[in-house]
This record gives structure tokens, sequence and C-alpha cells, in this order.
């Protein structure tokens, strides 16, 4: 295989990497990996903070494109692949609206849930702040899944991939999704596709990535 157009700077413990990591395996594109130590405090190293100001990951680079940011990588790859992105206009709309959404009360529900369990060590009060924030969020994703099988039209996009990348990480946050029963087949459904890897299955250092199937959606000619 020659190199990968595509490069994602990540670590594996990374939900948000794993969003954009979940987008390129069901796609079926190759990328090459670079692991960042984030325990190491390579995100404050000089050389890493000229490719990405903000200091984290994921960042991808794309040709003489460097994009951070995990929702705007999922958007930029989405445009780019020309799938997952929305039919039209109306549908790329009701994505950002739910990748700002979930940003904000996944990540500041499950992730920091699990950070402060798994990492950081928070207080036990602050943990469950964190998770009953995430599982009010969760309530929500349930009634919205009443009549639908994805989060924005009938097929899977950036929108689910976005939501979802932490929700395979929130056993590791103290939650048990279960009884959320729509969401859990939601989630149930996103793991069936082709191509999808949990997050356990990131690399763990520099790598190319190959993709092991490709998920083809039946109105995939519509996007
Ligand atoms: N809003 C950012 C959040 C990125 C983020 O929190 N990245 C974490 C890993 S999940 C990170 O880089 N942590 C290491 C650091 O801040 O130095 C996104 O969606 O990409």
């Amino acid at each position: 295989m020659g190199n990968p157009e595509y490069r994602l700077y990540g670590h594996f413990e990374s939900g948000n990497v794993y969003k954009a990591a979940l987008l390129l395996a069901l796609a079926g594109k190759a990328y090459e990996f670079r692991h960042v130590d984030i325990f190491a405090g390579a995100t404050k190293a000089d050389d890493f903070t000229a490719l990405n100001p903000f200091q984290e990951i994921p960042v991808l680079v794309h040709g003489s494109s460097t994009i951070t940011q995990s929702d705007v990588i999922l958007r930029y790859l989405a445009d780019d692949i020309g799938r997952f992105g929305g039919k039209d206009a109306g549908e790329r709309r009701r994505i950002q609206e739910w990748m700002a959404w979930t940003s904000n009360k996944f990540t500041n529900g499950i992730a920091s849930a699990r950070f402060g369990t798994r990492f950081a060590g928070f207080d036990p009060a602050v943990i469950t702040f964190f998770q009953k924030r995430a599982e009010a969020a969760f309530d929500l994703v349930e009634r919205h899944l009443a009549d639908r099988e994805w989060l924005v039209g009938d097929s899977p996009t950036i929108a689910d991939f976005s939501a979802a990348g932490y929700i395979f990480l929130a056993d590791e946050a103290g939650l048990d999704t279960s009884p959320w029963r729509r969401m859990h087949a939601w989630i149930e459904r996103l793991s069936l596709l082709p191509g999808w890897h949990h997050p356990d299955k990131m690399p763990r250092k520099d790598a190319i990535v190959a993709p092991t199937a490709v998920f083809n959606a039946p109105d995939d000619d519509d996007v």
C-alpha cells in the first residue's frame, strides 16, 4: 500500500480521535496514524503546538490542510469523501445541531465522568454530576429515536459517529446504557456496520491503518 492520503494524530484512549477513526473505517479509507502521548505532555510540545495551537488531539492532515476539533474533522472528511454528511442543506443543518449538542452534553457528561474515573481521580460527587448530565442527554436521545433509526435522515451520518464516539466508552465512565433501549439498539446498529471497530481497537503506536470492510449504504449515490 502506498502512503494513505489522510494522517490522523491521536491516542488510543481518546474518544474524540475515535470519532474520526470510525468514519475512516466505515468509509473504507486507509490512514496513517501518528501516536501522540498525551499523558507525557506531547500536545504541549513546540512541534505539536505548531501543528495544532489548541494543543489537543485529534488532528487530521490532508494534503496541505490541517484540521483540528473532532466535529470539524468529521465534517471535513464527510465532505471530502462525499459520504455521511447529509443529503441536503436541511440535513446538514440538523447534523450541525446534533454535533454541537453532543459535543457539549456528551463531552461534559460521559467524557468528563470517564476522565475523572479512569485518569484523574475526581471527587465522587463531581463524577456523579457528570454521570447525571450524561443520563439526561441519554433521555433526550431515547425520545428522539422513538420513530427513527439514525439521528438525522434515514442512514448513518457524522451526527451518529460524533454522538456515539463516547457512548462506546460509557462503561468506563461508570454508566450503564442498557436501560435506554432505543439508544442501545441504535448503538448496536452502528456496531453492525461493515468496517466498524470498537475504540479498544485503536492503534497504540504509529501505524498505517488499513480498512477491513466498506459500509455501502443503499442511498450512497444521493449523498
Ligand atoms: N473539542 C476537542 C476536544 C479534544 C480533546 O479534549 N482532546 C483530548 C483527548 S480526548 C486531548 O487532546 N487531551 C490532551 C491535552 O489536552 O493535552 C475536540 O472535539 O476535538
